[in-house]
């Protein structure tokens, strides 16, 4: 099958609060199996579940390095439990935003719980862009865009030429 179709702004669903998981069941499992064939298909490191328009708390990740072997890695229900002071900054770009790239600050360092694909609770001190990846999709669960953290000049920038673009798409 072809992979599912990555939403993009100005898509208001992208502005979501998703919905906790309550069961890892059969739909849930599909879900997963589609976000990742969509990630790899884009390709990305990264989906929320939301960037497939489902409002749920799920995200599929794979930071591997290009040539090594995929490391396909599930968090559903993530939860922030601790922040390092010290702070990271590193160059973002998100599915959703295609072609476009900023450089982001955020903690270094997060401590996350969540749950495997089997429902079974874990958490995980994650640093470098483990870290930043984390907090971007954990964002997206919030409704929240990595251009929410730059200035909103840039951010009022890419969301006019991106809304243009949706315009022009509909109109034909
Ligand atoms: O593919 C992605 N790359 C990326 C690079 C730096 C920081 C975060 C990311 S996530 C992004 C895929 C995506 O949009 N996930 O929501
Ligand atoms: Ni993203």
């Amino acid at each position: 099958m072809a992979p599912r179709d990555i939403i993009v702004i100005p898509d208001k669903r992208l502005r979501l609060k998703s919905e906790p998981v309550a069961k890892v069941d059969d739909s849930i499992r599909m879900l997963v199996e589609q976000m990742f064939e969509a990630m790899y298909a884009a390709p990305g490191i990264g989906l929320a579940a939301i960037q497939l328009g489902e409002p749920k708390r799920v995200v599929t990740m794979d930071i591997a390095k290009k040539d090594d072997p995929k490391e396909p890695q599930v968090f559903i229900n993530p939860e922030i439990l601790w922040t390092s002071d010290e702070k990271n900054v590193h160059e973002e770009g998100c599915l959703s935003i295609p072609e476009y790239y900023e450089e982001v600050e955020r903690p270094a360092e997060v401590k996350v719980k969540y749950m495997d694909i089997e429902g079974k609770p874990h958490e995980v001190h994650a640093t470098g862009l483990l870290a930043t990846c984390l907090q971007h999709e954990i964002d997206h669960l919030n409704g929240i865009l990595f251009i929410d953290h730059i200035s909103k000049l840039k951010r009022d920038r890419v969301v006019k030429k991106y809304s243009k673009q949706a315009k022009r798409a509909a109109e034909g």
